[in-house]
């Protein structure tokens, strides 16, 4: 245990916002209480007493240590995948979320910033809206050419920074959903972005994605086979 206050995880794995922060405790080696939090369904207390803006991830830090469900008023809220990975970067400063170099630091917010505009709107707009392919692909190209060339994960190094732990949790869905043709597109349109994103022109960003796959602690936020049974279900992506 490397932390004496108490951090309770509101979570769910749907979420890649969560597993941001997910990745981070781990790398960290935390200790803390997961919840799971059904974001379709969500209990009143959660935005009275954790996240007003009623998403998923939150945290909650310190105070005593209470059932997740009846938070205590004395516990810190903190709310945004963003503010909590700087948080938990400042919190266990051994753990490597943040390199110590300033310039270092600052690209590894630089390439947040663009996970959180290019990135995240291409994904959006295609794969849970429907709308065009190209701003996706134009996304994942703007993010591949910020990825070191010869290699390594986002600041160069062979371990996972909270660029890594924004960034990854996207392209996981975006190939996995894609593989099998699953989101608001018309039937066959993911396939195509899908044999877009495997062809040499994003030779890089696949040899990344297997590097992140490898590596423990994202092994400890991801299981291929539970998030494709749950995506499959999911009501949002049902063809009629
Ligand atoms: N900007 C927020 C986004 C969080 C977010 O949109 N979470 C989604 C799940 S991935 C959520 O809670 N959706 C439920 C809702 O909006 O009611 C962050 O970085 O944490």
């Amino acid at each position: 245990m490397v932390n004496t206050e108490q951090i309770t995880f509101y979570t769910h794995i749907y979420s890649p916002y969560s597993q941001r922060v997910h990745i981070a405790l781990e790398q960290a080696k935390a200790d803390y209480t997961p919840y799971t939090l059904n974001v379709l369904d969500k209990p009143d207390w959660y935005a009275a007493k954790v996240n007003p803006a009623g998403k998923i991830p939150a945290i909650t830090y310190g105070g005593p240590k209470v059932s997740p469900d009846t938070p205590s008023d004395e516990s810190v809220k903190l709310a945004e995948s963003a503010v909590i990975l700087e948080f938990l970067a400042d919190l266990f400063p051994d753990a490597g979320l943040l390199p110590a170099d300033p310039v270092a630091r600052a690209r590894a917010r630089f390439f947040l910033t663009v996970v959180d505009t290019k990135g995240f709107e291409g994904f959006r707009e295609f794969i849970f809206l429907g709308h065009a392919m190209a701003p996706l692909i134009d996304g994942y190209a703007a993010l591949q050419a910020l990825l070191p060339p010869a290699g390594g994960f986002a600041l160069g190094g062979d371990a996972l920074t909270i660029a890594d732990m924004a960034f990854a949790p996207f392209l996981a869905r975006t190939y996995l959903l894609l593989s099998v043709d699953l989101g608001k597109f018309p039937a066959g349109e993911g396939k195509k972005a899908y044999a877009i994103l495997t062809s040499p022109r994003f030779a890089r960003l696949q040899q990344y994605l297997q590097d992140v796959k490898a590596n423990p602690y994202w092994k400890a936020t991801w299981d291929e086979d539970t998030q494709l049974a749950m995506w499959f279900t999911n009501p949002v992506f049902r063809r009629k």
